[in-house]
């Protein structure tokens, strides 16, 4: 019986410590924008968006050179004509962690590229 005991709770100490690691294993998945070309407009962005599936609280990483690049956080109007006028945040870190908080499509921009470079991307986040 007091063996059994012991089980029983070497098992609740096994439930409780994956109760503490499994939040901390969540399925968020962190992306480097362009992978290896980065934050850029060498590279075909809906393409790299296009083979992946995005869910809430994944994390995009843009890597870039904030000489020359920014991102800019934007609605499906400023996406669609390149206007940072009504923006949920610019990032000029070059090295911006944005996580993909909620659900619904995200658009981001690079102010300066986005017209003539199509420097822009649209994120579909899915809720699960
Ligand atoms: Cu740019």
């Amino acid at each position: 019986m007091a063996r059994l005991g012991k089980c029983s709770l070497n098992v609740a100490a096994a439930v409780i410590m994956l109760a503490l690691i499994l939040p901390s294993l969540s399925y968020a998945t962190t992306y480097y924008v362009g992978d290896s070309f980065g934050w850029s407009y060498n590279i075909d962005l809906d393409s790299w968006v296009g083979d992946k599936t995005f869910y809430v609280n994944d994390v995009l990483v843009f890597v870039y050179d904030n000489t020359y690049h920014n991102v800019v956080s934007v609605d499906a109007n400023g996406y669609n004509t390149c206007s940072t006028n009504s923006n949920y945040g610019i990032f000029t870190s070059g090295n911006d962690e944005i996580t993909l908080t909620s659900a619904g499509t995200w658009y981001f921009i690079c102010s300066y590229h986005c017209d003539f470079a199509n420097q822009k991307m649209a994120v579909i986040v899915n809720s699960s």
